[in-house]
C-alpha cells in the first residue's frame, strides 16, 4: 500500500514537471502558412506576426515543385523580388530551412510572378526566446487570454493528468 502511494506521489511529480517545462527547450518547426503551404493567396505577414522563431527552430516550406520554388536573397533584393546569380534557391516541395543564427532572412518564390504577387515571406530569429510574462499578484478576476489565467489553465491541465494518472494507479 505504501509503495502505491509513493508511486501515486511519483507521478503527480512528473506530471506537474511536465506541465510547467519551460518552452525554450523545445526547438520548434513552423511550416510556412501552416495548412496553406506556400502557395499564392496567402499574408505572409500576417502569418510570421503569429509566430516566434528563435534560433534552433527550423522553418518547413510546402509546396507543388511545378508551381514554386524557395529562393533566398538579401533585403534589398527581396523589396525588389530580384533573384540574384548567388540566391540560394531550394526546389524540394519540402524545404527544411535550419534557423541557426539570429537575425533576418528573406524568401520569395521565383517562378513566373509569384514574388511580385506576395508569394514572400521575411522572418526574424532571436537568439532566444523571451521569458514568459510573470503573473502579477493580486489575481483578480484574470481573462483567460492574460499570463496568469493561461498559468491556471496549465494547472488545471496537470491536476487532471495526476487525477486520470491516479485514478489508473488506484484500480491496479
Ligand atoms: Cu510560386
Amino acid at each position: 500500500m505504501a509503495s502505491k502511494q509513493m508511486l501515486i506521489v511519483a507521478i503527480a511529480a512528473a506530471a506537474l514537471a511536465v506541465a510547467f517545462l519551460p518552452g525554450l527547450v523545445v526547438a520548434s518547426e513552423h511550416v510556412v502558412s501552416d495548412d496553406k503551404g506556400w502557395a499564392l493567396y496567402v499574408d505572409y505577414t500576417a502569418w510570421a506576426e503569429t509566430k516566434q522563431f528563435v534560433v534552433g527552430d527550423t522553418l518547413v516550406f510546402e509546396y507543388g515543385i511545378s508551381s514554386h520554388n524557395v529562393v533566398e536573397v538579401s533585403g534589398p533584393d527581396f523589396l525588389i523580388c530580384h533573384q540574384t546569380d548567388n540566391a540560394v534557391v531550394r526546389t524540394s516541395g519540402e524545404d527544411r530551412v535550419a534557423l541557426d543564427k539570429a537575425g533576418r532572412r528573406w524568401f520569395f518564390c521565383g517562378i513566373d510572378n509569384n514574388c511580385e504577387n506576395g508569394v514572400k515571406l521575411k522572418i526574424t530569429v532571436l537568439e532566444t526566446a523571451p521569458p514568459a510574462p510573470q503573473p502579477k499578484a493580486p489575481l483578480a478576476a484574470p481573462p483567460l487570454s492574460n499570463p496568469a489565467g493561461k498559468l491556471q489553465a496549465r494547472f488545471g491541465e496537470a491536476a487532471a493528468m495526476v487525477t486520470t494518472a491516479a485514478a489508473a494507479v488506484l484500480v491496479l
